[in-house]
């Protein structure tokens, strides 16, 4: 390979919030395999056992801890750990998220607050966290798990559009304010993935059929098939490693075509 392309994530040290399962999880395995050491989070202790069992599994010494990403000062007593269990911070997913799928109008404020607060707020107090150790060190990367929904709306995930919306935005200014500390700040706006938050998008009818809203997705993506979380793991290595180091701000839609599609004629 042209030493000018470097895919190798050896040596460095990532977290990855809420990584126990689902896409974080595959993401976290894809790094590894490139070398990374894992650091992970979730929100309860059974959870961070089930996920530690599950890296073994997978033949990878990861180290898992609790933490509510939305807590600032457990936030800030995770990244003193890690820095002094682990090492400094080199790349930080942030990952970890919650939906709520209620038609706005008969959202309550307490609803709509929490789901802002753990999809837009979490990831501005996780990068705020690891940002003065990473301009320390010299170079970091964040990669912020957007959405379909960082650009098109639908019915009722009004409080989920807007914190990845905005979360696109804190995207680009993490790399407006920081990129000149050799920081990069991208997104991933991963497609309809098969994981356990989009389980009941899929579930099988009383009458045996596709849940309406799969076959609509199906219908609505050009590769006609819902994403794998591994279909995460390879945009996340590019934007992890030296390769994307002049990428930044950006978010790399992993839709299988959605974007780009106006949809099956009827
Ligand atoms: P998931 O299966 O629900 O996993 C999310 C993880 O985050 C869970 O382990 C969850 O723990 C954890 N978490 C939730 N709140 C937390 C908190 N306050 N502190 C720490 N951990 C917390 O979701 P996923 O489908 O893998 O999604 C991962 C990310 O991708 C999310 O940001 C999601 O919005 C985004 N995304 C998903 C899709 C998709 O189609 N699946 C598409 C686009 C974007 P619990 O199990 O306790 O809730
Ligand atoms: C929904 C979905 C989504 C996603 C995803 C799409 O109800 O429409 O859950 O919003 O899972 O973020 O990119």
């Amino acid at each position: 390979m042209d030493n000018s392309v470097n895919f190798s994530l050896e040596g460095k040290i990532a977290l990855v919030t809420g990584a126990s399962y689902g896409i974080g999880f595959a993401i976290a395995k894809g790094m590894a395999a490139c070398g990374a050491t894992i650091v992970f989070n979730d929100i309860k202790q059974e959870l961070v056992d089930k996920g530690l069992a599950a890296y073994k599994e997978e033949g990878i010494e990861a180290h898992g801890y609790v933490c509510d990403v939305t807590d600032e000062n457990a936030v800030n007593e995770l990244v003193a750990k890690i820095e002094k269990e682990v090492g400094v911070i080199d790349i930080l997913v942030n990952n970890a998220g919650i939906i709520k799928r209620i038609p706005m109008l008969e959202m309550s404020a307490a609803d709509f607050r929490a789901v802002i607060d753990v999809d837009l707020n979490a990831p501005f107090i996780v990068s705020k966290a690891v940002i003065p150790s990473m301009i320390k060190k010299g170079h970091g990367k964040i990669i912020n798990i957007c959405s379909m929904m960082s650009e098109l709306g639908r019915e009722t995930v009004s409080a989920y559009a807007a914190a990845k919306g905005g979360l696109k935005m804190l995207t680009r200014n993490i790399c407006s304010e920081y990129g000149k500390y050799n920081i990069q700040c991208n997104g991933i706006g991963p497609g309809y993935i098969a994981t356990p938050q989009t389980a009941p998008l899929r579930e099988i009818q009383p009458d045996g059929s596709r849940h309406p809203f799969d076959q609509f997705i199906i219908a609505k993506t050009p590769a006609e098939r819902w994403g794998e979380a591994s279909d995460l793991a390879g945009p996340a290595v590019f934007l992890a490693s030296d390769a994307s180091n002049f990428v930044n701000g950006h978010v790399l839609y992993v839709d299988g075509g959605i974007l780009a599609y106006i949809g099956k004629q009827p």
